[in-house]
């Protein structure tokens, strides 16, 4: 057994969130968070950039329960590498209320797809950020998708804003559902309506199998909480001109933030912000996130 001791500035998840003021629907999915380890028993990759402190699947269910969520989807983390072992025993745990995105590489057996299937795998994650990544050559993740897509799995990207323009050619091209995390990360101290987002934006208006996540107010503001009042617009711009191809999602347990650590509470409550009436809460919590994780119900929107 090996103990795995976090990052000298790793800081952890806040211990005792606040209740949300906001009530999440019934059936509301948090649709990115990661189980972390433990490191003994699921150990950290070899070639991971960073080590994180343990936040386990009880921990993950106990806070999805306080915050007033009913499902998780969540998404294996670069820390522990192509080894889904943490991500497939949260979901087995999990009794049927989470799902899974996990990292595959394109050695990978049809037996351990269809193991990951069973546990409730539904797509794997391409990550293209360099600070926890080194990216691979396109053929490497088109073998991949030749695997999974047979499964009916999506792809999920995590890219940073400037990556875009260069990787265009190839997430467009991709024959699955892509959802892209954390809005693509944009620089929201510029403009909404200026040449990076609005790239980002006719990404979206020009592919309909593309989708987003309307997540990480907290890594992506400059003015920070409570109000992560420079995020918003982005995110409730998303949320109004494509209400059916947006998730939400936590980001719990927040790995690798530096200067504080966001209330879990707080971070719902910015929900109806981004989302300001029932019916955009609805299908960015439930109908949206159902439909893609859980197979249905499906409700036309456009
Ligand atoms: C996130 C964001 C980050 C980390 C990872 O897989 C990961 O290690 O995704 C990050 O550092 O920006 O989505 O959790």
């Amino acid at each position: 057994m090996t103990y795995f001791p976090p990052d000298p500035d790793w800081l952890p998840f806040d211990p005792s969130p606040t209740r949300p003021r906001f009530t999440p629907p019934p059936g509301a999915v948090d649709a990115h968070c990661h189980v972390f380890g433990p490191g003994e028993r699921f150990p950290y990759a070899p070639e991971r950039k960073y080590t994180p402190c343990d936040a386990t699947k009880d921990q993950l269910f106990a806070l999805r329960d306080l915050l007033g969520f009913e499902r998780n989807v969540i998404v294996q983390a670069t820390c522990h590498g192509a080894d889904n072992r943490a991500l497939v025993d949260a979901l087995r745990a999990a009794g049927g209320r989470a799902r899974g995105i996990a990292t595959v590489r394109d050695d990978v057996t049809d037996d351990a797809l269809r193991e990951l299937h069973d546990a409730g795998v539904r797509g794997v994650r391409f990550n293209f950020v360099r600070r926890l990544v080194d990216p691979k050559p396109e053929p490497y993740y088109r073998q991949i998708i030749e695997r999974i897509a047979v499964l009916g799995w999506q792809v999920v990207i995590y890219f940073e804003a400037a990556d875009l323009e260069e990787r265009w050619e190839f997430f467009t091209s991709l024959p699955t559902t892509v959802v892209v995390d954390h809005m693509g990360r944009p620089d929201v101290s510029r403009s909404i309506d200026g040449p990076e987002f609005q790239r980002f934006v006719r990404l979206l208006a020009d592919h309909d199998n593309l989708w987003t996540k309307v997540s990480c107010p907290e890594r992506l503001s400059r003015v920070g909480p409570p109000g992560y009042d420079d995020v918003v617009p982005f995110a409730r711009y998303l949320v109004e001109r494509f209400p059916d191809r947006v998730l939400w999602g936590s980001d719990w347990p927040h790995p690798n933030l530096k200067a504080y650590m966001p209330d879990d509470g707080g971070l719902v409550d910015v929900i109806p912000r981004i989302a300001p009436t029932p019916e955009l809460q609805h299908r960015l919590l439930v109908d949206n996130p159902t439909r893609l994780y859980w197979g249905g119900p499906t409700r036309r929107t456009r």
